[in-house]
Order: C-alpha cells, then structure tokens, then sequence
C-alpha cells in the first residue's frame, strides 16, 4: 500500500493551483453568461432585422353592417438611437398601403404579395408613428398607425 504523503508546502503549492483552476474557470463562465444576457451588443456595427406584416380585422354587427381595420403587425417596436435597422414589411391584407414617418422624409408603399424595405437609423429618441395614408383613423379603416419607439 502506497500513501502520499505531502509536505506542508507541497500542499499549499497544490491549493493555490486549485484556487486559480476555480478563479480561471469562474471568469469564463461569467463572460459566457454575460454574452447571453447582452447579446444586443453583437448587432453593434450590424444591422438588425425587423419583420411586419399588413394584417386586417373583420367583423360583422347585427344589423348586417360589415367594419375592418387595417393594422401594422406588431404595432410597436423598439430601436436603440443611432442602430440600424432593417424594417420588413410584408403586405398581406389589404391592396396598398401609402405610408410615412411622422418626423421624418421616410416614406413608401407596402403591397399585397411583396415585401418593402424600410432602412432605419434615428439620432433623436422619441416614439415615431409609421402611418398608413389611406388608413389613417377609424373613419378610414384604421388606425393603421404602428410606434417605433427609440430609446
Ligand atoms: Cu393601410
């Protein structure tokens, strides 16, 4: 039978590695969970895609009378100021939809079956409202009007 035996520098020598093993391997976890938790930093320089469809509610009252309203689908999003993004919208009810950024020169025109690029970058916080120009309000079957809300 063989039993090791240590000298007492041998083993503080033995527990300072461990120690380090421990400190080392700890760093390295941490900065793993940190890159999970602040993934949004890996945009930076990069530009982030949005996606949005032209959607339409449907209803019918007792009397016959048939209402609709045309949204933006998701009606809100979030941007960092000074990202760029991607906006994509996709037309799916509704034939056109003329829209602008209030605040801005942006504007365009989803239509049914394409797809319409919308670049995005804003310098200035604030929450902009994407509006459709036919469907502005109730009156017009709306409110198709979605909030980019940059912070
Ligand atoms: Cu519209």
């Amino acid at each position: 039978m063989k039993f090791f035996i240590f000298k007492k520098e041998t083993f503080i020598f033995l527990l300072a590695i461990g120690i380090m093993l421990t400190a080392v391997s700890a760093w390295f976890l941490l900065k793993a969970g940190d890159a999970a938790v602040f993934n949004q930093q890996d945009y930076n320089g990069k530009v982030r895609e949005i996606h949005m469809v032209t959607a339409e509610f449907k209803t019918t009252l007792k009397n016959g009378k048939q209402l609709e309203a045309y949204r933006w689908d998701p009606g809100t999003i979030f941007i960092e100021k000074g990202e760029k993004v991607h906006l994509y919208i996709n037309g799916i009810n509704g034939q056109n939809h003329p829209f602008h950024i209030e605040g801005t020169d942006i504007k365009g025109t989803v239509t049914k079956g394409e797809e319409t690029m919308v670049p995005l970058q804003f310098n200035k916080e604030g929450t902009y409202r994407l509006i459709c120009e036919l469907h502005s309000s109730r009156e017009h079957n709306g409110p198709m009007i979605a909030y980019i809300v940059v912070d």
